[in-house]
C-alpha cells in the first residue's frame, strides 16, 4: 500500500473529503477531525441526513439556486485562512484555522436550524460558544454590538453578482446575543470539517434566529458601539429586520412563518417561538416589542 504523507491541511479537510480526494484505495491513515465533547445544549431530536443539508444550501456567493453551492464551492480555497477579532477590544486577535480550532474544546451541538424561507433541519454542528473567542479579545466597555464580515473574492465567487446582495455578506448581533452560550462559532458538522457549501472553514450559528443571521466563512468579527449594517436588511429592510428571531406570529410580508418543512419530510410542522429556544433566550428580549423589532 502506498504510504501517505499527512499534512496538517488533511486534518481540516474532513475525513470524507480527504478519502474522496485520495480516490478509493487508501483507508485507515486519514487524520480524523478533532474529537468532540457532547454538549448539554444539544437537542435530543434526530439529525437530518448529511445529504439533506449539504446539497440544499443558501450561499449566494456561489449561486442563488439551492443546488448551486455544492457544485460551485467545491474548490473554494480555505487554506490558509485568517479570522480577525477587532474594534472595541483590548486584545485584537488574528487567528489561523489551527489556532481557532485550539482556542477552546470543540463540542458537538445538535441544533434546530430554520431558514426564513420556511424550511428547517436538525444539524449536529462542531464548535464552541462564540463567547469564548470574544472573551479572549477582551471587549471594552463601549462595545454593544458585534459585526460579522465574511470572505469575498469575485475571482473565486463569479456567481455572486447574481445574488444582488451587498458583498462581502455582513451580519450583526447585539453583544449580549453574541455572548449567549447557544451562539456558536462552528468549524464542523456531522463530526467532520465544514464542507465549503456550508460555510467552511468557520461560520456563525445562531439557532434561535432565521438562517441568514448565521453568516458563513467568517473573516472578521468587529465589536462596535453602533448597530451594524446587515446584507439582507440593506436589500429589503421591511422584510429582513436586524433581529430576525424565529417567530411564528410575525409573518414575512410575502408568506406566513407559522409552519415549516423539515428537509426530507413532506408534511409541515408548526414553527416554534425562537425556534424552540424560548426558555434559553426570551430574557434577552424582555424590553423589546417583538412585532416591531422583527
Ligand atoms: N456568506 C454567506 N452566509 C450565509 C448565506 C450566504 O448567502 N452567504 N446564506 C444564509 C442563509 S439565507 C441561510 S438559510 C444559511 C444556510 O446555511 P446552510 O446552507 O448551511 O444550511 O446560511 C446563511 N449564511
Ligand atoms: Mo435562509
Amino acid at each position: 500500500m502506498q504510504s501517505l504523507q499527512i499534512t496538517p491541511k488533511n486534518a481540516w479537510l474532513g475525513r470524507r473529503a480527504f478519502l474522496a480526494a485520495l480516490g478509493g484505495g487508501a483507508v485507515a491513515s486519514a487524520v480524523p477531525f478533532p474529537s468532540l465533547r457532547p454538549s448539554p445544549l444539544s437537542l435530543a431530536e434526530k439529525p437530518n441526513r448529511i445529504e439533506d443539508v449539504t446539497t440544499y444550501n443558501n450561499y449566494y456567493e456561489f449561486g442563488t439556486n439551492k443546488k448551486d453551492p455544492v457544485v460551485n464551492a467545491k474548490s473554494f480555497r480555505t487554506d490558509p485562512w485568517t479570522l480577525r477579532v477587532e474594534g472595541l477590544v483590548s486584545k485584537p486577535l488574528q487567528l489561523s484555522l489551527p489556532e481557532i480550532l485550539k482556542l477552546a474544546p470543540l463540542e458537538e451541538r445538535v441544533y434546530r436550524f430554520r431558514c426564513v424561507e420556511g424550511w428547517s433541519a436538525v444539524i449536529p454542528w462542531a464548535g464552541y460558544s462564540l463567547s469564548k473567542l470574544i472573551e479572549k479579545a477582551a471587549p471594552r466597555s463601549g462595545a454593544r454590538f458585534v459585526a460579522f464580515e465574511t470572505y469575498f473574492d469575485e475571482g473565486q465567487m463569479p456567481l455572486a453578482k447574481q445574488g444582488r446582495l451587498a458583498f462581502p455578506y455582513v451580519e450583526g448581533l447585539r453583544l449580549d446575543e453574541a455572548m449567549h452560550p447557544l451562539t456558536l462559532l462552528a468549524t464542523g458538522m456531522y463530526g467532520e470539517a465544514l464542507p465549503p457549501q456550508n460555510g467552511a472553514p468557520v461560520r456563525l450559528i445562531v439557532p434561535w434566529k432565521y438562517g441568514f443571521k448565521s453568516a458563513k466563512s467568517l473573516v472578521r468579527i468587529r465589536l462596535t458601539n453602533e448597530q451594524p449594517a446587515t446584507s439582507w436588511n440593506l436589500k429589503k429592510a421591511n422584510e429582513y429586520g436586524f433581529y430576525s428571531n424565529v417567530n411564528p406570529n410575525v409573518p414575512h410580508p410575502r408568506w406566513s412563518q407559522a409552519t415549516e418543512r423539515r428537509l426530507g419530510e413532506l408534511s409541515k410542522r408548526p414553527t416554534l417561538l425562537f425556534n424552540g429556544y424560548e426558555k434559553e433566550v426570551a430574557h434577552l428580549y424582555r424590553d423589546l416589542d417583538l412585532m416591531k423589532n422583527f
